[in-house]
């Protein structure tokens, strides 16, 4: 499955969420692909306030990769910003059982 994410300008933004681990339990792997202007991707520890967040700018064209557990102890989020940018398209890839 595709997901498309369209930030038509700094207030488009994504909460703080993990994404969704498939009913069977299995860690899901996401493969994600940025467009268009430089955002910031943060991931915060879900249980360890005192691992530092980090903060990851995806520029036009970055690949980014979840797998592991990440899902299941990080969340992510694509926070607004003030600055005034361009927009910016993520494409999200993940199997999806049926
Ligand atoms: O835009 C991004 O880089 C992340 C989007 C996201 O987290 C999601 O669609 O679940
Ligand atoms: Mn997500």
């Amino acid at each position: 499955m595709v997901l498309l994410n369209l930030y038509r300008n700094g207030k488009d933004r994504v909460a703080w969420h993990s994404d969704r681990i498939d009913t069977s339990g299995h860690n899901p792997v996401i493969a994600s692909v940025s467009f268009g202007e430089t955002r910031l991707f943060r991931l915060r520890h879900k249980f360890r306030n005192e691992i530092q967040q980090l903060e990851i700018p995806l520029h036009d064209g970055s690949f980014l990769l979840m797998a592991g557990t990440t899902n299941s102890f990080w969340q992510h989020q694509v926070p607004k910003t003030a600055r005034d940018i361009l927009p910016r398209i993520n494409l999200t890839f993940r199997r999806v059982n049926r």
